[in-house]
């Protein structure tokens, strides 16, 4: 789809088939009343919707320059936080990290069905802008600052960071390959302005194994993952939780007591956490309907093999949680788990 051009004055033009919760939720008098509002790092309307005009394909459409911009443009905000979360304007964020409260015991054992289990939590640094009002100054030295907290960590946690800026073209391509490391040019967040600078500031730190991984300012400044092969949930959660609190001892992370951990895109606030599995269910595959139904059912999202905007191959899909706010990390994974329990049943009863 061609990205469209548009000057950011006027009431932006939507095609016809454009289903993004922006063009759900912007209307005509919340323009006027936003429009011309400017946060303190400088951050505009026009560039926080820019994503989603461009772009009329997005299923969101909106990403946040700063913390600020939750509450000046909160008359957008809050709706799309509403559609997407389920989560009202009264609620508040509600968290739980306790490993000892999740019931996820591996539901494939033999691995007929499960690749692998992957949990990353979004987080962004305190006191500067997010991503897309960051200047190449502040990127650098989240970049040098966050890679020197990595690269202190120990025991299972320890590993290397590799700049994107240098990195051999096929180390990166075989990394993107292997599910390890995040695509280049993705044209939703070029017009969100995360692209700027490109690769300069980026980079991925991970351990010898690359069973926990940080991607270094991509969408979110960290992208803090723990990963390994087969179906093993609860590992997978307790080793992300132990290199959440670790980094958090030298990073102090963007916090709201209402909307939890701050992110660019309104779809990670709260708990920013996306527990997922590659799972193969090729009878169900060819039963959509009823896969979707299961997956709707448990608050589940379907996606590719290669994320965000790919495509499922022989009957892969990443099959992760939708909700982020207003539920806790624990209820996360266990959405995730719950929904995967259901799907295997499914598969094999087809
Ligand atoms: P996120 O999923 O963190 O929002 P993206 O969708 O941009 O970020 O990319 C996710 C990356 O992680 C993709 O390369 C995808 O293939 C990989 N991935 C997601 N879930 C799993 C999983 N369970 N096992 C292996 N790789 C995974
Ligand atoms: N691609 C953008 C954002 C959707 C949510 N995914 C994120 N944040 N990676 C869209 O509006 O489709």
């Amino acid at each position: 789809m061609t990205a469209m051009r548009w000057d950011g004055s006027t009431f932006p033009e939507f095609k016809p088939n454009c289903s993004s919760l922006l063009y759900r939720h912007l209307s005509e008098p919340a323009f006027e009343q936003l429009k011309d509002k400017i946060t303190g790092s400088g951050f505009t309307f026009a560039q926080a919707i820019n994503s989603g005009v461009v772009n009329q394909d997005s299923s969101i459409g909106i990403y946040a320059g700063d913390a600020e911009s939750y509450t000046l443009f909160s008359a957008l905000f809050d709706p799309i936080i509403a559609d997407y979360h389920g989560f009202t304007k009264t609620d508040i964020h509600r968290s739980n990290l306790n490993m000892k409260t999740l019931s996820a015991p591996n539901p494939d054992p033999d691995g007929l069905y499960i690749l692998s289990t992957r949990i990353r939590v979004g987080r962004n640094v305190a006191e500067v802008p997010l991503g897309p009002a960051l200047s190449r100054e502040q990127r650098n030295t989240i970049e040098s600052q966050v890679a020197k907290s990595l690269c202190n960590l120990s025991g299972e946690l320890a590993g290397t960071y590799y700049p994107l800026l240098g990195m051999d073209e096929t180390v990166r391509d075989q990394l993107v390959a292997d599910h390890f490391l995040f695509k280049a040019g993705d044209r939703f967040l070029d017009a969100a302005g995360l692209n700027r600078d490109w690769p300069e500031g980026r980079g991925i730190f991970h351990n010898r194994e690359k069973t926990f991984l940080v991607w270094v300012n991509e969408e979110d400044q960290l992208r803090i993952i723990s990963m390994q092969q087969g179906g093993d949930i609860e590992a997978v959660f307790t080793r992300l939780v132990t290199a959440v609190k670790e980094i958090e001892k030298t990073v102090t992370f963007m916090f709201d007591q209402r909307l939890g951990y701050v992110t660019s895109c309104p779809t990670n606030l709260g708990t920013a956490m996306r527990a997922s599995v590659h799972i193969r269910l090729p009878k169900l595959a060819a039963d959509m309907p009823a896969f979707k139904n299961i997956a709707d059912s448990h608050h589940l999202q379907i996606r590719g093999i290669h994320g965000e905007h790919s495509e499922s191959e022989s009957g892969i899909f990443d099959i992760s949680n939708k909700r982020r706010l207003g539920v806790t990390e624990v209820e996360c994974v266990q959405d995730m788990y719950n929904g995967v329990v259901a799907l295997i049943n499914k598969e094999k009863e087809l």
